[in-house]
């Protein structure tokens, strides 16, 4: 029975006051949340919606992974329908070589991949209960860059704070491991460059909106509170690994 076109026939499809089963939502219902139809899919949270607060609120984790992280995701998989060779490549693989991507679909993977790529990156250097700063490898390659964590941690400050717009700033190493902070708009990344990421934030103010408002400053200086600096380090470690 088709239910659409039974309704159609009887009339009663525009009346909105119908009480039987709404078959469309329980279709969509019996898929796992967060998917849509196509190679790239949500990755859950590593940990509860309210782990981060009082420095990043669960309301704000929802909005941004499930409706930010989400729209990227349902784009990217829009945007490489229909082009099989794209659609079987890592979202890393995409962005990291956008060149290859068709012209009339390479803004779509950039902002949405990028988009996609960069979400999946920021919740998995997150944590609760995180160290106040890295040890190890890590440490003393952040000393000999900038000269201590203090330092570094007011370069990067800077930096998050200058992007205009929407964008990230990020700690980033080039294929010598040579540290680097910068800062790109919209979903770029370092990747994009050819370099990989150690650290980001998020500074569209989807990122922070909700609970600091205008004040980036104090989002920054929340962030710090809730860094996974073990998945950093790990980050570093893999850098320039094949
Ligand atoms: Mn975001």
């Amino acid at each position: 029975m088709h239910r659409r076109n039974l309704l159609k026939g009887i009339g009663l499809a525009a009346a909105g006051c119908l009480a039987l089963p709404n078959l469309d939502a329980a279709t969509q219902q019996a898929q796992p949340s967060g998917t849509s139809p196509g190679p790239f899919s949500l990755p859950p949270l590593p940990y509860e919606y309210d782990a981060l607060e009082p420095y990043i609120d669960a309301e704000t984790m929802h909005l941004h992974h499930d409706k930010h992280h989400a729209a990227y995701v349902k784009n990217l998989n829009t945007a490489v329908a229909g082009n099989s060779e794209l659609a079987k490549l890592s979202v890393q693989d995409l962005i990291r070589h956008l060149g290859r991507v068709p012209p009339d679909l390479r803004t779509t993977v950039r902002n949405n991949g990028g988009g996609h790529a960069n979400h999946s990156f920021f919740w998995r250097i997150l944590q609760k209960n995180a160290p106040d700063q890295p040890t190890g490898e890590l440490a003393r390659g952040i000393d000999a860059k900038f000269g201590s964590f203090a330092n570094f941690q007011d370069q990067f400050t800077k930096a998050a704070l200058s992007v205009f717009g929407s964008g990230w700033a990020w700690l980033s190493v080039n294929e010598k491991r040579e540290l680097n902070i910068e800062t790109t708009p919209n979903q770029d990344s370092p990747w994009m460059s050819g370099r990989s990421v150690l650290l980001g934030i998020d500074v569209w103010e989807h990122a922070y909106y909700l609970k600091y408002q205008n004040r980036r400053a104090d989002y920054v200086n929340a962030f710090y509170k809730v860094i996974s600096w073990d998945a950093v380090a790990e980050n570093f470690r893999q850098a320039g690994k094949p």
